[in-house]
């Protein structure tokens, strides 16, 4: 199979240098060599080791270097949002798991590489780069998803620690992670600016994970429960009271990279479908020679070009412009995963019944690609990011 056939140009574009087109080379070579698990029948088998092994695999490659500053053995300065969404986007398109580990390593480390004292970034990024520490970002409650700030579980200062008493769910890495960054309210303010951020090594006692939670493309995911769970007041991330803006502003640089990830899978589809319209043959022609099917395949082409572009804006917005992005991470994340899905639908419907069958390509990227129209912000929160942003008439 040719690697990234379907858009193979858009790193032309001058949003990109030549490191980044060096990396889509690198990248999609090793991916091809080392993820090369296109029949899945132990996809619902041991996933935590599944997961492991692949944060393994990619720290070992060095892909995991991304997910952290130079300062802690990471390749850039500062996270470069156009490295990360051209990781996730080349690693969905080979492995779905593949995209999940390396996703979660730097949202779960994100906030220590945005607030971190020296300290706290030398105890953990190195780590987190080499695949050898497994991070998790613990927001959402049972009570609270996509309104985060309405979150419960409190941090007591005692001392020189504080003292966590509540619940996560939907953790991502829930059960494997070495540490969770965990938020918390701390402050006696109602709101955003009660809370404040926590690391939460995996072992303090009083963290307990309370449940795992299977889903539709398995991955390791559980509810945690935090009964009198002590942390020295030194792991608090950032000022108190900050831990709000600190979620949103890690969840600006990883949801472009969502919106890459969607697009991933997405371009895996077409990629797929055109090979097989090629040689399906039915009513005396090829499929691929029905105007039905061109109608179909010019279209999910246009959506990905467009879910592409607005992602690579969004990314470049962070990287490069010296404004605020979260308006076009919002449009980005919102677009490519609404389409992602539709383009998928599309292939699986010119596979016809292979395209829901066990084992097949089209339909583990079915699975894969629905929980990215919720998670790190569902489609409708997107939307209230873009319309407030639109009212306040500003780009903050
Ligand atoms: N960067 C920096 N600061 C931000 C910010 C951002 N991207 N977004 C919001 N803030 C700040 C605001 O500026 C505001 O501070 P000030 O009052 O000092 O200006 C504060 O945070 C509260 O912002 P806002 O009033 O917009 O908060 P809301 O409670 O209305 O929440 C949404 C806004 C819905 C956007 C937020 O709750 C959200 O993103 N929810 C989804 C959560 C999510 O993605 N969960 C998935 C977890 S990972 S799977």
């Amino acid at each position: 199979m040719q690697v990234h056939d379907s858009l193979s140009k858009v790193y032309d574009l001058p949003l990109f240098d030549n490191a980044h087109r060096q990396l889509v080379r690198d990248l999609s070579r090793w991916c091809a060599a080392n993820l090369a698990r296109d029949e899945r029948e132990d996809e619902f088998v041991d996933i935590d080791a599944q997961c492991r092994a692949l944060v393994t695999m990619l720290g070992e490659a060095g892909w995991l270097r991304y997910c952290v500053p130079a300062n802690v053995g990471g390749v850039f300065p500062q996270l470069d949002v156009r490295t990360l969404c051209i990781l996730r986007e080349t690693l969905a398109y080979h492995e779905g798991l593949a995209d999940f580990a390396f996703a979660m390593q730097g949202l779960g480390s994100g906030a220590i590489t945005l607030a971190g004292t020296a300290e706290q970034q030398q105890r953990y990024l190195p780590g987190v780069a080499a695949g050898k520490l497994i991070a998790a970002f613990a927001l959402s409650e049972p009570g609270a998803g996509s309104d985060a700030a309405a979150l419960t579980t409190t941090a007591t200062r005692d001392g020189n620690s504080y003292c966590l008493n509540g619940s996560k769910t939907w953790i991502s890495n829930g059960g494997i992670a070495d540490f969770y960054i965990v938020f918390a309210r701390s402050e006696d303010v109602a709101g955003p600016k009660g809370i404040s951020a926590f690391i939460v090594p995996a072992d303090t006692p009083g963290l307990v994970i309370a449940e795992r939670i299977n889903v539709i493309a398995p991955h390791p995911l559980a509810t945690l429960r935090f009964e009198e769970c002590r942390v020295p007041a030194t792991n608090m991330l950032g000022a108190a009271g900050e831990g709000f803006k600190l979620a949103m502003q890690t969840l600006d640089i990883f949801r472009a990279s969502v919106a890459a990830a969607a697009t991933g899978f997405a371009r895996r589809a077409i990629d797929e479908a055109v090979q097989y319209v090629k040689q399906r043959r039915m009513f005396g022609q090829t499929l691929a020679d029905m105007q039905m099917t061109q109608a179909k395949l010019a279209n999910m082409a246009t959506a990905i070009a467009a879910s592409t572009l607005l992602t690579y804006q969004a990314a470049w917005f962070h990287d490069v412009g010296n404004y605020g992005a979260k308006r076009e991470v919002a449009m980005a994340k919102m677009t490519a995963t609404e389409s992602a899905q539709k383009v998928i639908d599309d292939a699986v419907q010119l596979f016809g019944g292979r395209g829901v069958q066990q084992g097949q390509i089209t339909e583990r990227l079915y699975r894969e690609i629905r929980a990215l129209r919720i998670y790190e912000g569902a489609t409708e929160v997107q939307q209230l990011i873009i319309a407030r942003s639109l009212l306040k008439g500003g780009r903050k």
